[in-house]
C-alpha cells in the first residue's frame, strides 16, 4: 500500500495525550490503519498506555488489553490461542511494548513465544529508556546518552555500556519475520508492516520512535532525527524473512556527531565518547552488512 492509499479512517484517534512530537504515538496511528480493524491490541504499562487507554476514555477504536509489565507476549499468545479455538484465527494478535518492557523485562515471555513460533506479531517501539516512569536507562539506551539513572557527573557522564541488539536477539529465535522500522521512514514502515500482517507465525518489527521529552529535542525535529538516525547508522532499516537479511535503506555515514547534536540528551559528550560511540556504529554496520550477505 502506498501512503496515499492509506485509508482515511483513523482507528487511534485524536484526544490521546502523548506529548508534542511523540514518536510512538506516530507510530500507532500509522501502524493500526495498516493493521485494519480486525486486530486485538495487548499493551503493558508504558508511555502508550498512559497517553491513549486510561480508564475510562481510550484513543483506541480496535479492542486493547492492558497487561502487567512481563508477560505482554504471553498474554497475546493466550488471546491468539483463545480467538483461533473460537474460529477467529483471521484476527491479527499484536503485543505492542516500550523497549523497558521489551528488551528488559518483558524479555523472557517474549522469547519464549517466540521459540514456539506463535502465531502474534510483537512491535517493540523504542524510545530508548523508560520515559513512563521519568527517563530511566533500559537495555536500549545507546552509549553516552543521559537518563536520570545514568547521570552527568564528575566521574561518569551517561550511560556507558552499549545499546542491547534485540532485533539480532530475535533473529537467533528463527522466526519467520523481524524487521526494524521508523516513524521517520513511513513507506518502508507501511510496507513491513502489511508483509507482517500477512505472515504466519512470530512476527517482530522494532520501531524507532524519538522521544523529545527524554531526548531533550525540539519537538519540531522529531522526523529529522529519524532520518539522522539511519542516515548516520545509528539505525539499521532492515528485514530477515526466514533467515534471509535484506538491508532497506544504506547508511550514508553521515558522522555520528551530527546525529547527537540536536538531542540534549547527548550534549554532555566528549570527543572520545563520540569517537567510542563512532566506532560502535561502524562495527555494527558492518556486521549488518555482513548479515545481508548470508545465502540462506
Ligand atoms: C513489574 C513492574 N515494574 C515496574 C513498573 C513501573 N513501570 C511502568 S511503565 C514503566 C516504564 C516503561 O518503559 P518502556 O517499556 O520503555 O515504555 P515507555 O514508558 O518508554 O514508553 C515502568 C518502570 C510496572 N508497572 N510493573
Ligand atoms: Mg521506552
Amino acid at each position: 500500500m502506498k501512503l496515499k492509499e492509506m485509508p482515511d479512517e483513523e482507528l487511534f484517534t485524536r484526544g490521546h495525550t502523548a506529548c508534542a512530537g511523540c514518536g510512538a504515538a506516530i507510530a500507532a496511528r500509522n501502524l493500526i490503519k495498516v493493521l485494519g480493524k480486525d486486530t486485538v491490541v495487548v499493551s503493558p504499562a508504558c508511555c502508550l498506555l498512559i497517553f491513549s487507554a486510561t480508564y475510562p476514555l481510550i484513543a483506541w477504536k480496535v479492542p486493547y488489553h492492558h497487561v502487567a509489565f512481563e508477560n505482554t507476549a504471553a498474554c497475546a499468545t493466550g488471546m491468539k490461542r483463545a480467538l483461533k479455538v473460537r474460529g477467529k484465527d483471521a484476527t491479527t494478535v499484536m503485543g505492542i511494548a516500550g523497549d523497558g518492557g521489551t528488551a528488559d523485562i518483558g524479555f523472557q515471555a517474549l522469547s519464549g513465544a517466540a521459540e514456539r513460533n506463535e502465531d502474534i506479531l510483537y512491535v517493540m517501539y523504542d524510545n530508548e529508556a523508560y520515559m513512563n516512569t521519568g527517563i530511566q536507562r533500559s537495555g536500549s539506551t545507546p552509549f553516552g546518552a543521559w537518563t536520570t539513572t545514568t547521570p552527568v557527573g564528575k566521574v561518569k557522564s551517561g550511560k556507558t555500556t552499549f545499546k542491547k541488539d534485540m532485533p539480532q536477539i530475535m533473529m537467533a529465535h528463527n522466526v519467520p519475520y523481524v524487521a526494524t522500522a521508523s516513524v521517520g521512514h513511513i513507506q518502508d514502515f507501511i510496507n513491513k508492516f502489511e508483509k507482517a500482517k500477512k505472515i504466519k507465525g512470530f512476527r517482530y518489527i522494532q520501531v524507532y520512535t524519538p522521544c523529545p521529552t527524554g531526548w531533550r529535542h525540539d519537538t519540531s525535529k522529531t522526523i529529522e532525527i529519524c532520518k539522522l538516525a539511519v542516515d548516520s547508522g545509528m539505525w539499521t532499516l532492515y528485514e530477515c524473512e526466514n533467515g534471509k537479511v535484506t538491508i532497506n535503506r544504506k547508511p550514508k555515514m553521515t558522522p555520528v556527531a551530527e546525529y547527537l547534536k540536536p538531542q540534549g540528551r547527548f550534549k554532555h559528550m566528549t570527543e572520545a565518547d563520540i569517537k567510542t560511540l563512532q566506532d560502535w556504529v561502524l562495527k555494527k554496520w558492518e556486521k549488518d552488512e555482513k548479515l545481508a550477505q548470508i545465502k540462506t
